[in-house]
């Protein structure tokens, strides 16, 4: 099974969004193996975002993320960054696609809801970063044989 690291950022808190975000995963099929709310400091953020350090939006990217409280998810399923990352829709909100997280929520460059790991390398890294290992469950739900059959790993 793999697991990403899923952060609804401060606007998704800020917005009241919670409920219905963390919705969207859970309509997919995709297992909650750990939760948190937090504020995530300075030093997290630049180690968070390290690689995108130098970029003209860096700056506001950590002052964005580091604004106010954040939920932080571990997911888990086959595929599931990959799905995750679909699920969340294209990076700026007036380019996802509807039916998407940051599609249907969304409008901005710079407020776009959540952070999804983009490859198996950043999600190992990633949820280390805001996960210890006794905090994150590993537990199959009733019915999610048929979400994940045994034949389709
Ligand atoms: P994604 O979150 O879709 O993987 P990345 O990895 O390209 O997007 O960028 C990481 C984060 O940096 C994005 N989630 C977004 O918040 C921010 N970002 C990327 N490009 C820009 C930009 N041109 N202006 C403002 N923020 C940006």
């Amino acid at each position: 099974m793999e697991r990403t690291l899923i952060i609804l950022k401060p606007d998704t808190i800020q917005r009241r969004l919670i409920g219905r975000v963390l919705q969207r995963f859970e309509d997919k099929g995709l297992v909650l193996a750990g939760m948190k709310l937090m504020c995530i400091d300075r030093e997290l953020a630049q180690t968070h975002y390290a690689p995108h350090e130098g970029k003209p939006f860096y700056p506001g990217l950590i002052n964005y993320i580091t604004s106010g409280p954040v939920v932080v998810l571990c997911l888990q399923g086959n595929r599931c960054i990959d799905i995750a990352r679909k699920v969340m829709g294209q990076t700026f909100g007036f380019e996802a696609d509807p039916g998407t997280i940051r599609g249907d929520f969304g409008a901005s460059r710079s407020f776009n809801l959540v952070h999804g790991s983009d490859s198996p390398e950043s999600a190992a890294t990633e949820i280390a970063l805001y996960f210890s290992d006794n905090e994150l469950l590993d537990y199959a739900p009733n019915g999610s044989a048929w979400v994940f059959p045994e034949d389709d790993a």
